[in-house]
């Protein structure tokens, strides 16, 4: 099925019906499956029979990313391996990957969501999708080659990096749509700059770009070097994968496949669900999964939720781009600092590039956020006063976005670091 009207126009009414019913399953599913599900529920005094509606919701207990590693790799699997028939992982940075499992439906179901976000994003048959995003036990590649080839547009199944074979191919196979992060898509285009290759001179019309946070002047930025519409999309590998969340054509918010993965808003201290609207830590619970279904998973990004109907006629409820993640969040003496604020101001001034790099120190007992940004070629000059002046601009804009004082460090362009995947911004000295 290429878009399902019936459940992405749903009422409210009709969508708690459908997930009051899905979830009543899977919490039986894991009670009787899974020993540590059973045991933090027994905790809480619940029975399965405790939970008789969507609304039972905020009794059951959180998932956390240390529960799959203590369960690691298969112990919060709900079938047996003969019904697994595939594996992804997420690249953590320390310790040991978080492992998921997939049957043969649940292939199916995110094939089918991934194809809805899609159609969301204006892609159809007689588009041609390159996908850059990395193939292998990441989610990004494979998860949106299914949904590409469920929807029945063309697949370029490319990976990630190789960058001069992606332009070469992205201009002789005319791609309409390219699949990546944010931060290798602008990667693209310095590149497509450096070849002299005129964004006009390409097919492409859509990015469909996730898989970390980006801003809106990010996406300006992004919309302005490619000529394309760029797309928000949303997922991580705990709950499926991309296409948990989709923006569409509106690009007022990503649509959530909420008839599979149930939202809520959860304040990220107290723990207690915050009231439509409000920003909070995102947690998912997914309600038709086999292989690992997953209760009030803590995502740790914050965004807030949007539940009025879409002038594209959906209701499936919004989530607001993330604005960062809980554990991303610096705190430079005493405030609170999201690199996404730091993004949009470096973005609305002229002379700089979209790369950079936040590095946080400890000198004495002083927290010191250092900011190295790129000048733009025509502004990097000898003159060291020029550059001096736009430093102090720089600091200035900072300080009267965020309060707080930075020190700000101009480098050449293309020095800082570029990847194919996720981008590093964040560099904290403070814990080692
Ligand atoms: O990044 C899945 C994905 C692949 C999503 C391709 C979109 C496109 P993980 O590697 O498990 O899965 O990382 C999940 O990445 O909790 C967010 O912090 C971040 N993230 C993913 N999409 C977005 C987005 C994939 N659109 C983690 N905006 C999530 C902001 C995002 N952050």
């Amino acid at each position: 099925m290429i878009w399902n009207e019936k459940i992405e126009c749903a009422t409210r009414e009709e969508m708690e019906a459908i997930q009051s019913e899905r979830l009543i399953k899977t919490v039986e599913r894991i009670y009787h499956n899974v020993p540590s599900y059973r045991a933090k529920m027994q905790e809480k005094g619940l029975v399965p029979a405790d939970i008789k509606s969507v609304k039972d919701l905020s009794k059951l207990p959180f998932t956390e990313k240390t529960d799959l590693r203590d369960n690691y790799p298969f112990g919060m699997f709900t079938v047996p391996m003969s019904e697994i028939v595939r594996i992804h992982a997420s690249s953590g940075t320390t310790g040991k990957p978080t492992v998921v499992g997939y049957t043969r439906n649940d292939l199916n179901m995110w094939s089918e969501v991934v194809t809805r976000t899609l159609c969301m994003a204006g892609v159809g048959q007689n588009d041609i999708v390159q996908i850059a995003y990395g193939y292998g036990l990441f989610t990004g590649g494979l998860g949106m080659h299914y949904g590409t080839e469920n929807l029945g547009a063309t697949v370029i199944p490319i990976s990630g990096g190789n960058t001069q074979k992606q332009l070469q191919l992205m201009q002789d196979f005319k791609s309409s749509v390219i699949a990546c992060t944010p931060s290798y898509a602008l990667f693209l285009a310095e590149v497509m700059k450096e070849n002299g290759i005129e964004p006009e001179s390409l097919n492409l019309k859509v990015g469909i770009f996730g898989a970390e946070p980006w801003s809106e002047n990010m996406r300006k930025e992004i919309e302005a070097k490619l000529k394309i519409k760029a797309i928000d999309i949303y997922g991580l590998s705990e709950v499926v994968g991309p296409g948990v969340s989709c923006e569409c054509e509106e690009q007022a918010g990503m649509h959530i496949n909420e008839d599979h993965f149930i939202p809520e808003i959860i304040h990220p201290e107290t723990l207690e669900p915050m009231p439509p609207g409000e920003i909070g830590e995102l947690v998912f619970t997914t309600i038709t999964k086999e292989g690992i279904p997953i209760i009030r998973y803590r995502t740790h990004d914050l965004t807030r939720l949007i539940y009025d109907k879409c002038k594209c006629g959906r209701t499936l409820v919004r989530m607001e781009k993330c604005m960062g993640r809980s554990d991303d969040m610096l705190i430079i003496r005493g405030v609170n600092v999201f690199p996404s604020q730091i993004e949009s101001v470096l973005l609305e001034m002229s002379e700089t590039e979209p790369h950079y790099l936040l590095i946080v120190e400890r000198e004495g007992t002083l927290d010191v956020l250092k900011v190295l940004v790129e000048v733009q070629e025509q502004f990097f000059s000898d003159e060291i006063h020029k550059l001096e002046e736009l430093k102090t601009k720089i600091k200035n804009n900072i300080q009267n976005t965020l309060g707080i004082s930075v020190a700000v460090k101009l480098v050449e362009p293309k020095t800082i670091e570029r990847t194919a995947g996720k981008s590093k911004r964040v560099i904290d000295n403070r814990k080692i």
